[in-house]
């Protein structure tokens, strides 16, 4: 502790310290009380066992086996993969070597994008952790794990409360064979809102540094000058530059022409020219239909002399014929997650894809049966998180009509069943492609999606049609989003803004067409961790400063659920669901070789101040806690 005091201390930090600095500074000698972790974590579980977990319908503890690792030998050493490429030879040298690759390539994302589409972004680094190094094992000739960004930076410290860094890290030791990549909203970071350019600089040299190789960049519009900085920050930090370009309607539909073959072939063009080491495809929404695809990819492959990344979520059912066709036409690598956390709204099957291309000169070259042992853990792992299913039960063509992205659907169906409207569900799924259109057509992925979603939301709320908007849109309240869209804080679309609505939106305000991030005022790191420093009285690292910055008041929230109830990233995923059921006995591991055993003996009727004691034995002694009961 008394180093800990000196290393955090504010004249220490600024460098304003003489030799004396120690003899004169008693209050390095007052050392914070131990924290008692045991009590914190009983306090928590106490907490969840009476009240329930936020967000999931209060329930009994459900009766199920811990997901099953396969057996690995530590004693082996893991087997050389495309990150040990990358570190040898650097990122222009490994995007040649994916050119030249007979095999499709492998991304398989069911450590991110798989659990972000089909269990709100849930799962634990605790259940990531335990399957990480048996993956490295076991799927060394991956491409790529896709692990970390999009939503699930906020998401770990807003409903998970562990720390999205720390999750990164522990994958990275587990996994060092094989490239990690993670999903960079570009000027929006893993925001929804754009951030200062040094915000975003900072955040690829510290999420480099902590391990990400692979940086797969989008904008939210397919805006290249918001994508420029962020390309080349990653170059900079010598790491692997995805730029994606985000796919949208329909290059085949003669009757729609905004987002054509040209249109596409000249974003990669202008990608390219920007620094892309690796030309993306998001087809976030899985609109890419298996035709379009063949011509998209071959076209592209004359355009360009970048490696093709394909990504698609399978929401229509689609998804496996179409990267048939993506393969034919030369795609260097496709996106998929394994089996039992695939399909409908998540990205098509490893194991499926695999199968379809057995036989062929273009089989993905990985070992099936290591897939499939892997797999039984993920169905475990999926079990686990029932009360977050909310996607889609079976495939859904009608996206090709409503083009909402697959992370959205069940987010806006929740948002809509919110606010009381749940059988509206299909007038607001027409609304958004109605919007779309009064938008101008505009490419939809977070943010932008948000924008559409709560436009369209309005409008049904308000039994608005288009007319009224035009008629009496004067004296309407938009949503924010909608407003901050039409000021041009989100980026430029294609083709510009729809005037006339832009002017009846923004109401004299006036739009910018400047790139955000340059706008606005960079941030002040060493004035934030003065700040930071003296609420949070601990060392401030990097990473805090950058989650700070990105998220104040999430960030702020997490602190102050770590002060009440300590780390309990350590708990196993149902406890911390759950609770415990009464004469229930866990062991939870606090540190290497550190095992605490708990036992929940029992808990007490509410008293008449609305607590309840709830009685434990820890290691074997008593022990008691009061928690609130909240029901
Ligand atoms: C994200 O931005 O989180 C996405 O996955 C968009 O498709
Ligand atoms: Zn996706």
């Amino acid at each position: 502790p008394f180093l800990e005091n000196v290393i955090s201390h504010e004249h220490f930090l600024s460098g304003e310290y003489k030799t004396t600095f120690i003899d004169q500074t008693p209050e390095l000698f007052v050392f914070p009380k131990r924290k008692d972790r045991g009590t914190k974590m009983l306090t928590y579980i106490g907490h969840t066992t009476v009240n329930g977990f936020e967000g999931v319908p209060k329930r009994e503890k459900p009766d199920l086996n811990r997901p099953k690792i396969p057996y690995i030998n530590k004693r082996e050493n893991i087997p050389d993969g495309t990150k040990q490429i990358l570190d040898e030879h650097g990122p222009d040298y490994l995007a040649e070597w994916l050119k030249k690759q007979n095999n499709v390539k492998l991304t398989d994302t069911t450590f991110r994008d798989a659990h972000q589409s089909l269990l709100a972004t849930r799962v634990r680094t605790k259940d990531l952790e335990q399957i990480a190094e048996p993956t490295a094992r076991m799927l060394p000739e991956l491409f790529s794990v896709e692990m970390w960004g999009g939503a699930t930076f906020d998401v770990s410290y807003r409903f998970l409360k562990e720390d999205p860094w720390q999750r990164l890290l522990t994958l990275r030791e587990k996994m060092p064979n094989v490239l990690m990549q993670m999903l960079l909203r570009a000027g929006n970071a893993v925001g929804y809102k754009n951030y200062p350019d040094n915000l975003i600089n900072d955040f690829v040299e510290k999420s480099s540094s902590a391990g990400i190789d692979v940086f797969r960049i989008f904008d939210s519009l397919n805006w290249v000058d918001g994508m420029r900085p962020a390309i080349q920050s990653v170059r900079d930090n010598h790491k692997i530059a995805e730029a994606a370009m985000c796919y949208t309607g329909d290059i085949l539909d003669s009757g729609r022409q905004k987002y054509d073959l040209d249109y596409y072939k000249n974003l990669a063009k202008e990608l390219e020219q920007s620094g892309a080491h690796i030309l993306g495809i998001k087809d976030m929404a899985g609109l890419l239909k298996p035709e379009a695809a063949y011509q998209l990819i071959s076209q592209l492959k004359e355009t360009i002399d970048l490696p093709v990344h394909l990504h698609t979520h399978d929401t229509s059912g689609n998804g496996i014929h179409m990267y048939a066709r993506a393969v034919d036409a030369g795609v260097d690598a496709v996106d998929v997650a394994n089996a039992p956390m695939a399909g409908m709204t998540s990205q098509p099957s490893a194991q499926t894809l695999y199968y379809a291309l057995e036989g062929t000169k273009r089989q993905p070259g990985i070992n099936i049966n290591n897939y499939e042992e892997l797999s039984h853990y993920w169905e475990g792992v999926r079990n686990h998180y029932q009360d977050f299913e909310a996607g889609l039960k079976a495939p859904h063509s009608e996206v090709y009509y409503h083009e909402m992205p697959g992370g959205q659907y069940s987010n806006l169906q929740q948002q809509v069943r919110a606010v009381g409207l749940e059988e509206r569900w299909n007038d607001v799924k027409t609304m958004y492609r109605r919007v779309n259109d009064m938008f101008g057509d505009i490419v939809k992925v977070t943010p932008s999606s948000k924008v559409i979603g709560d436009m369209a939301l309005f409008m049904v709320q308000n039994d608005l049609t288009e007319d009224d908007i035009y008629e009496r849109g004067e004296s309407l309240d938009f949503p924010e989003s909608v407003i901050e869209f039409m000021q041009g804080y989100i980026g430029q679309p294609y083709q510009g803004f729809p005037k006339e609505l832009q002017r009846i939106i923004l109401k004299g305000k006036n739009p910018v067409e400047d790139r955000p991030g340059e706008l606005l005022d960079p941030i002040d790191f060493t004035r934030m961790r003065d700040s930071l420093y003296k609420t949070l009285n601990r060392p401030i690292t990097d990473f805090d400063l950058i989650s700070y910055a990105l998220y104040p008041k999430v960030f702020m929230d997490y602190n102050r659920f770590y002060d009440t109830y300590g780390d309990i990233s350590v708990l196993d995923t149902l406890t911390f669901f759950y609770g415990m059921k009464l004469d229930e006995e866990i062991e939870v591991e606090i540190e290497q070789g550190k095992t605490l055993f708990v036992k929940l003996v029992s808990i007490s009727e509410p008293r008449s101040d609305g607590t309840r004691v709830i009685y434990f034995e820890l290691n074997g002694q008593a022990r008691q806690v009061v928690v609130k009961d909240e029901n």
